[in-house]
């Protein structure tokens, strides 16, 4: 029996992961780290079928301690601080958790189990706004990260490959570009606006504040992306991907797409606050996953426009 181990098993992706992992037989150890109240809500129908375990990627043993005792065959490591602008005003955790985290799994696995096949989530965000003109990013692309955020993200990216070169470990790097789902984290702007524009319908708020409208992002569904996570695993060789839809939208569409799902004018119902505007705005990310396409058959089902309408539905079901 296959067995993954991963960590962020309570975030957005390590949700849709362990669902995909138990309907294909693998024994799935889910990582977590000890919170005063748990935080479950997206895996509440998965937990019987988990093993949970408490780790964290600050804690080196931990770590180890849980590469040694199950030998995993597939390690996904999903946990980070993974929110851009916690990263500007907690700087030196995101470094630790983000940036030094992964090298601390990756010591484990080089020491107790080489044989592990090690998956780690990179970030669209490295690539700051090296984009040129109406291109799209590949893996061959500049980084130019703008971000404490994606400067740890380089540093883990980098590691990785140079772990896989020094120490002939199949250990990858997914270059995700933003993926969505109604499993998002609140302080994102798709989750934000899917809940401010049900909000606004049942009456429960007159209005919705976001930062800037014109940033433009390549938005995908999670769960097409966690798929393609394991597809890299699963490869013959270790390999880094880029994996997007190759399609950007600004944030201005989102919000237009959304308010149409329960016809109103978005013009009526956003606000702006200043204190949302970013330092150092990525201002558009496109990517190009051809690789992904041509190597690992690996394909999105789910659009742009399909993604806003089954967010938005789903706040409406939650809150109604
Ligand atoms: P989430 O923020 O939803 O989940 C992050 C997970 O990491 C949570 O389970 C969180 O646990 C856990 N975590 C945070 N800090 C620690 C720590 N010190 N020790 C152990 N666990 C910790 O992220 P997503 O699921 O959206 O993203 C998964 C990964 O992919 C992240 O690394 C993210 O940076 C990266 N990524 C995401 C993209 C996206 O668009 N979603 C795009 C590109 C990369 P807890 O529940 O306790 O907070
Ligand atoms: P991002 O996602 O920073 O791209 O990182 P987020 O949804 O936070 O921002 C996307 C864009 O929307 C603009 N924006 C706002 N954003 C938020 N959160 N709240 C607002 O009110 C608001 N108004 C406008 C932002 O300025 C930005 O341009 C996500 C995370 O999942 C990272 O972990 C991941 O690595 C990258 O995607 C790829």
């Amino acid at each position: 029996m296959t067995t993954a181990l991963v960590t962020g098993i309570s975030g957005q992706d390590g949700s849709y992961l362990a669902e995909q992992l138990l309907s294909q037989g693998v024994r799935v150890v889910g990582v977590h780290r000890r919170l005063s109240a748990e935080n479950f809500w997206r895996i509440e129908h998965v937990l019987d079928r988990v093993d949970l375990r408490y780790a964290d990627l600050h804690d080196l043993g931990s770590l180890y301690d849980l590469v040694e005792e199950y030998r995993p065959d597939e390690i996904y490591n999903l946990a980070a601080q993974s929110f851009v602008p916690t990263s500007w005003s907690q700087p030196i955790l995101t470094a630790e958790a983000t940036g030094l985290g992964p090298i601390r799994l990756l010591e484990a696995v080089r020491r107790v189990h080489p044989k592990a096949r090690v998956y780690q989530a990179s970030s669209s965000e490295m690539f700051g706004n090296s984009l040129d003109g109406d291109g799209s990013l590949n893996e061959r692309s500049r980084f130019a990260p703008a971000s404490p955020y994606a400067c740890a993200k380089l540093y883990a990216h980098h590691m990785v490959a140079n772990y896989r070169k020094a120490y002939g470990l199949f250990v990858v790097s997914g270059i995700l570009f933003n993926h969505e789902s109604p499993r998002r984290g609140l302080e994102f702007v798709t989750r934000k606006v899917a809940n401010g524009v049900a909000k606004v319908h049942l009456g429960l708020t007159e209005s919705l504040t976001l930062g800037a409208l014109s940033p433009r992002r390549d938005w995908g569904f999670a769960g097409d992306y966690t798929r393609a996570m394991q597809a890299m695993l699963r490869a013959s060789s270790p390999q880094d991907y880029v994996v997007a839809t190759g399609v950007d939208h600004s944030v201005e569409d989102l919000v237009r797409i959304a308010f149409a799902v329960v016809d109103r004018d978005w013009r009526d119902h956003v606000e702006h606050s200043e204190s949302l505007m970013r330092k150092n705005e990525v201002v558009r990310l496109r990517g190009d996953a051809s690789r992904a396409r041509d190597e690992l058959g690996w394909t999105p089902e789910v659009d742009f426009s399909g993604l806003v309408r089954r967010m938005v539905e789903a706040e409406l079901e939650r809150l109604g």
